[in-house]
């Protein structure tokens, strides 16, 4: 009897199992996008391996379409990585202004910014009054359709235009909603950031600088393009879950907790202070002692080699002239050669790492005495082969001239029908099986009328009377409050 019921259990066991394998093969992409990448299914319908060239089966988000509701920095950073993925992004606009960045820091008269134009490359436009009945009804059939909405709006403005989570997951099942907020839930859950707020909210700023000057903040967008990065993440991995569970999910990123996770190894070193100074900061070196917080530490290394930044030849008129030098472990005694030092390589006082930590400042000026002999690209030339990690301060002049990112990808030249050809910034991240094409950013509504009618099925008809109906046109002043 016993026996009977295990192999019923079994069977059930391997009924549900069956039922979940075909439910995995049903979220399968579809026939013809399987065929179109080269794909084909075996026996059990799971995708069998392109065979088509690397390259040519499409791109990593092929199919996916993104309703971008950024503006600003962080969630543009965000879609038009996704779109350099091969998603298809949408991105909505105020009628008449647009992303506010398309004419904010302009340099020609007239035309889109540098600011907007590159943070919306491969991104379609089309304007939308959210607040306006039409515009509202236009939204809902865009969430509907789309698999992703991603909106970087001051806190509560997605919810006053009408689309909470609740709502939005209602209309779509199956469509994902990211968000960028300056803080998480806590006392500072209300307010607007931008980028050097969140610098300072997470604990950046604190940690960058002299240690005799103020806090600073540097000028990589850790807050807007790292937290952008970050929600990017955040939303492919939510994709990657709809696969399993045919769900959309929420997906929050608040700009402190990306600063913060970016500069994780300051948090790493304020748990160390308890135990006792930090001893590679040039600090301890110099005899000062530490306070109840991570202190700034100038150029020193934020890991266990010791390094810092050095003149190099022409530093007097250069701003640029220097080089970021490492003294790796490992390759002292080649550094000793090369300072014209070989006896540092035996002498007590240097011959160990914890022995050169208290005059760290005496080595780098010693090794600088060197570094002001050659330019910054010789002490490359001469320490790469051996060994030695340096690295020369690269102007954004010399990146923008630099063949070798050109080369790559990394360093785009495009061309815009108002501005003529302007530089972006490429996918800093290079698949073998997903080519980036960079596309110049949209002008503005360039592509209401397309998305109307391809994407929403809009008639000619219809799309004539949205046309007039102000809900993608600019209020006409007093019109609207008139007709209320
Ligand atoms: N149609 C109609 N109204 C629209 C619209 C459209 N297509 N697009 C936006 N709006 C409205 C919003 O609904 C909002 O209206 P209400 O406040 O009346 O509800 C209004 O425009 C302003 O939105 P906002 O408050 O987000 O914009 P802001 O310029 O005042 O603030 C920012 C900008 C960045 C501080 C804020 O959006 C924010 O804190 N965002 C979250 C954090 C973030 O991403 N910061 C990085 C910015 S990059 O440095």
């Amino acid at each position: 009897m016993a026996k009977v019921k295990k192999v019923k259990k079994a069977a059930a066991k391997k009924a549900v199992k069956r039922a979940a394998a075909k439910k995995v093969v049903k979220l399968q992409p579809k026939k013809a996008a399987a065929k179109k990448n080269g794909a084909k299914r075996n026996g059990n319908g799971f995708i069998k391996p392109s065979t088509l060239p690397w390259g040519a089966a499409g791109k990593a988000l092929d199919g996916v379409k993104i309703l971008d509701f950024t503006h600003v920095q962080s969630g543009p950073t965000c879609t038009q990585l996704l779109g350099y993925m091969g998603a298809d992004c949408i991105k909505i606009e105020r009628p008449g202004t647009g992303d506010i960045t398309r004419g904010q820091l302009r340099d020609v008269k007239g035309q889109d910014s540098l600011y907007f134009t590159m943070l919306n490359g491969n991104k379609r436009s089309i304007t939308i009054d959210s607040k306006h009945p039409k515009g509202k009804e236009i939204i809902e059939r865009l969430i509907k359709v789309c698999d992703v909405l991603v909106e970087n709006f001051a806190p509560g403005a997605i919810e006053r235009m009408g689309f909470t989570w609740e709502y939005v997951h209602k209309l779509n099942p199956r469509i994902i909603m990211a968000s960028v907020k300056g803080f998480g839930p806590g006392p500072y859950e209300e307010c607007k950031v931008y980028e050097n707020i969140a610098q300072c909210a997470g604990g950046a700023a604190s940690t960058t600088g002299f240690r005799e000057g103020p806090p600073l903040v540097t000028g990589a967008q850790i807050g807007d393009s790292g937290t952008g990065l970050h929600l990017a993440f955040g939303i492919v991995t939510a994709l990657y879950q709809r696969n399993r569970t045919g769900r959309g999910q929420r997906v929050l990123c608040a700009m402190q907790d990306g600063v913060l996770n970016l500069a994780r190894v300051k948090l790493r070193d304020q748990q160390r202070l308890k135990h006792g100074p930090l001893t590679e900061y040039s600090q301890y070196g110099e005899g000062i002692p530490f306070g109840k917080a991570v202190p700034r530490a100038g150029n020193d290394s934020g890991g266990g080699q010791p390094a810092w930044l050095l003149k190099c030849k022409g530093w007097e008129t250069d701003p640029d002239a220097y080089i970021y030098f490492i003294t790796q472990a490992p390759v002292w005694s080649e550094i000793c050669d090369l300072i014209g030092k070989p006896e540092w390589k035996t002498d007590p006082d240097y011959a160990t790492p914890p022995a050169r930590l208290p005059r760290l400042r005496h080595i780098f000026s010693t090794i600088e005495e060197w570094t002001m002999t050659k330019t910054k690209f010789e002490v490359m030339d001469i320490c790469n082969p051996l060994d030695i990690p340096v690295g020369p301060i690269l102007s954004m002049k010399e990146i923008a001239e630099e063949a070798s990112l050109r080369k790559t990808g990394t360093v785009v030249e495009v061309d815009h029908p108002g501005r003529g050809k302007y530089l972006t910034v490429g996918n800093p991240v290079k698949m073998s099986d997903s080519i980036t094409e960079v596309k110049r950013s949209p002008l503005l509504g360039e592509h209401t009328d397309q998305i109307l009618k391809d994407v929403l099925g809009y008639s000619e008809k219809e799309v004539a009377e949205i046309k007039v109906s102000g809900a993608i046109t600019p209020e006409a002043k007093g019109e609207r409050a008139a007709a209320a």
